[in-house]
Order: C-alpha cells, then sequence, then structure tokens
C-alpha cells in the first residue's frame, strides 16, 4: 500500500491553494510535479558540482563528469538497457523522436521503403518522420485505431508484408491511456526482421519498462514527466544500430578529431550528444528514477491503475458522460466528452475550482480526427493522487454540466 500522505509531503507544490481552493493537479501526462529531493538535487549540484563535463581536468570538472555518467547508469539499470553506450541523453522524447528520425532515415531509408507508425502517435512521432520522408522519399503507414482505442492489430500485420524498415509506436497513448502490446508488436516485427522503436513518454513514468525484457531497437522518453527536470530526456538505442547510424547535430564533444580535411567522430554514446549536455538535469533526472525505484514501480502502477478504474465509474455515472477509449489495458489517462460542454469551456470551469486538467487535441490531431471530436478534456494521474481528488473532479464536472 502507498502511504499517500507520505508521498504528497515530498512534493511542496501540491499544497498550493488554487483561488482558494486546494489544488487537485491531474495534468501529469503534461508534466509531473517534482519530489523535494530532485529540487534538492538541482540545487545543490549548481552549489557544489557545477563544471563543464567531459573536458576539464580540474577536481570540479572530474566530479561533474562522474555524476553525470553515474547517472546514465542509473538510467541504464532504471529501463535495463545492456550497457551505458546505448543511453544517449536529449532534451526530451521529442528531440530523441528527431534524432532517430534524422539519423535512421539518413543511414537506412531510400523511395520506396515504408515505415510503419500508428493512428494514435503523439505530433512528435509523426511530424519528424513526415520532415524526413520529404527528403528521403519513403512512405509512412499508419495503424489505424478501432472505436474502442485498440490498435488494429490484424492490420499491422498485413502491413508487414510488404517494405517495412521500421514500425515506430507509443507505449501508452496520451490520450486514450491504452497501453499498446508493444512486446507483440516488437515480436511480430522482428519476425520480419524489422526494427521498433518504441515512444516511451508515457509508460517510463508509470510502469516498468525493461527494453531488453521487450527487445525494443529504441526507447524515448522525458524527464519531467518521470517526476525529474524539464530539458532532459534519453534515447536508448540497440548497439549495433546506433554504431550504423550517423551523428544528428555535430559540434564538441561528438567527435574524436576535427581537421577541415575531415573529422571523425566519438564513440557512443558520445557521437550524439554534440555540445555542453544537461549534465545538472541528468543528475537531477537519476534521483527523480531512484526515488521511483524508492516508492516502487509496482507500487505506482497498482495504485494509479486502482485510481483509473475508480475515476472511470464514477465519471461514468454522469449524465452526457462520453469516455474516448475503452481499452481494457489502461494507464492513468482518461480523456472525455459532457454533453455539449466544449472542452475549453470545461477545463477554464474545473480551473476555477482548482483542478488542473488539460483540454484540446493533446498533440494528437490524427487521432482527433479519427473519432471526429475538436478535443477532449484530459485528467491524467500520478502517483501522489488520491481518491478524493477524483472525488472533486467529479463533482466539479457534474457541477459545471448543469450550468449548461
Ligand atoms: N510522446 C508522447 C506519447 C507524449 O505524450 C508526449 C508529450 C511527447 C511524446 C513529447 O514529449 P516532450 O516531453 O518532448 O514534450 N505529451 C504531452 C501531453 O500529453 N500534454 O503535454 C505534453
Amino acid at each position: 500500500m502507498m502511504d499517500l500522505t507520505k508521498i504528497r509531503r515530498e512534493f511542496p507544490i501540491l499544497e498550493q491553494k488554487i483561488y482558494g481552493k486546494p489544488l487537485v493537479y491531474l495534468d501529469n501526462a503534461a508534466t509531473a510535479q517534482k519530489p523535494l529531493c530532485v529540487i534538492d538535487t538541482i540545487s545543490d549540484a549548481y552549489r557544489n558540482v557545477n563544471a563543464n563535463v567531459h573536458r576539464g581536468v580540474h577536481f570540479l570538472s572530474q566530479k561533474a563528469t562522474d555524476q553525470m555518467e553515474a547517472a546514465r547508469e542509473t538510467v541504464r539499470r532504471f529501463i535495463g538497457a545492456g550497457s551505458t553506450e546505448e543511453v544517449i541523453f536529449t532534451r526530451g522524447t521529442t528531440e530523441s523522436l528527431n534524432l532517430l528520425a534524422s539519423s535512421f532515415s539518413k543511414a537506412f531509408l531510400k523511395p520506396g521503403d515504408e515505415i510503419v507508425l500508428s493512428g494514435m502517435e503523439h505530433h512528435s512521432n509523426i511530424v519528424p518522420w513526415q520532415i524526413q520522408a520529404e527528403q528521403y522519399g519513403f512512405t509512412i503507414r499508419v495503424i489505424p485505431v478501432t472505436d474502442d482505442g485498440l490498435l488494429d492489430m490484424d492490420a499491422f500485420r498485413q502491413m508487414l508484408a510488404s517494405k517495412v524498415k521500421l514500425v515506430s509506436v507509443a507505449h501508452v497513448s496520451n490520450v486514450l491511456g491504452t497501453v499498446n502490446p508493444v512486446a507483440e508488436i516488437i515480436a511480430e516485427a522482428h519476425s520480419k526482421g524489422i526494427p521498433v522503436a518504441i515512444d516511451g513518454a508515457q509508460s517510463v513514468p508509470h510502469m516498468k519498462v525493461d527494453v531488453q525484457a521487450l527487445d525494443a531497437d529504441f526507447y524515448a522518453f522525458s524527464g519531467h514527466k518521470a517526476y525529474g527536470p524539464t530539458g532532459i530526456g534519453v534515447l536508448y538505442g540497440r548497439r549495433g544500430l546506433l554504431e550504423q547510424m550517423p551523428p544528428y547535430q555535430g559540434g564538441g564533444e561528438m567527435i574524436k578529431h576535427v581537421s577541415f580535411a575531415g573529422t571523425t567522430y566519438n564513440g557512443l554514446p558520445f557521437k550524439f550528444e554534440a555540445g555542453t549536455p544537461d549534465y545538472i538535469g541528468a543528475i537531477a533526472l537519476a534521483r527523480a528514477l531512484d526515488f521511483m525505484t524508492e516508492v516502487g514501480l509496482d507500487s505506482i502502477e497498482r495504485h494509479e491503475r486502482e485510481l483509473c478504474s475508480y475515476a472511470l465509474d464514477a465519471l461514468n455515472t454522469i449524465p452526457g458522460m462520453r469516455i474516448i477509449g475503452q481499452a481494457p489495458d489502461r494507464s492513468g489517462v482518461i480523456s472525455f466528452l459532457v454533453g455539449d460542454v466544449h472542452p475549453a469551456d470545461m477545463g477554464t470551469l474545473l480551473d476555477k475550482l482548482g483542478i488542473a486538467v488539460r483540454t484540446g487535441h493533446h498533440c494528437a490531431e490524427p487521432l482527433m480526427e479519427r473519432f471526429g471530436i475538436p478535443g477532449t478534456v484530459r485528467a491524467s494521474f500520478a502517483m501522489y493522487n488520491g481518491k478524493s481528488e477524483i472525488d472533486a473532479l467529479v463533482a466539479g464536472i457534474d457541477r459545471i454540466r448543469k450550468m449548461f
């Protein structure tokens, strides 16, 4: 059992009052709040450790480098990667996917090739591929989404018959909460020799992820959604593939030797980390991941799933409630519409009650189009949310509904 009172004490922002009402923070899929240990780690690192990494002989530079590389090891362990050479620090999921799209396309994709995405992707797993498709002439195919908000796996299997060179899909949908069967997707693709990239932005904060057990070839996530700081994220990549891929950006750190006659690149993972990295962010991300480990990934997942089914039951009692996404296997994200109330109106009025939700298309416009809706209201949960907050949400929605 999770001790919610104890956990909530670690998150000072949750004590805030909004318009005189206790903050009910249900926008965790956008970003999670930070525990004191992460805030303190950032402060301590700037006070006591700060110096540029990987280039100084002096004491502080060594110390910062050691802590950054220890952070890489923490990430490796947390996601079950085989080697720290396979753990690339980026600015977040978006940069991880842009790096992947850019370098993978340059190395492996040509006109006539295909890649497979899904109809429930975040724009950051769509647009980077469209940009590269313009340059390299490959075709993007899309796994359809069923009425319940699941991937159409039969359609997916049929797509693999052709010239597919990569599959890239979300582990968990940021709109529907659907947990996609990524182990099955990876096994199916691998049986045809096709590598698979997973967008883990909405999974890593909520469940135990093991990239080797999944046999994923690439796995991307953001620190800020996993109780870590903004501006830091990770791209895991299988060594054999990363070695064949060209650098994403050029600059310091990513080179072995530079001359105007020609330049040689650094080894993994530094080949993909041009410029001064966010080493303070990396150190604080490691603290956030350790914090999650201390609380327990199993406990976090169990708690959030319980909260989600409690919320679904309660929301379904509201007249006019329409939940978008009915997957049996789901994570703590619930999108909904109520009667004719516009999502933006619902969000604005909930805010007046101190309840933070997100409204709109959630950077998944193709998915909105699929369901024929302009947007949704979305409540999303984290380890520190409790049933009383769901009760506040449900009471708030019911009150607002009656105003229309
Ligand atoms: N992929 C998924 C599945 C996401 O949910 C998000 C962010 C991203 C990628 C991009 O992550 P970033 O950290 O690089 O921005 N999703 C959301 C959201 O649902 N509301 O705000 C951000």
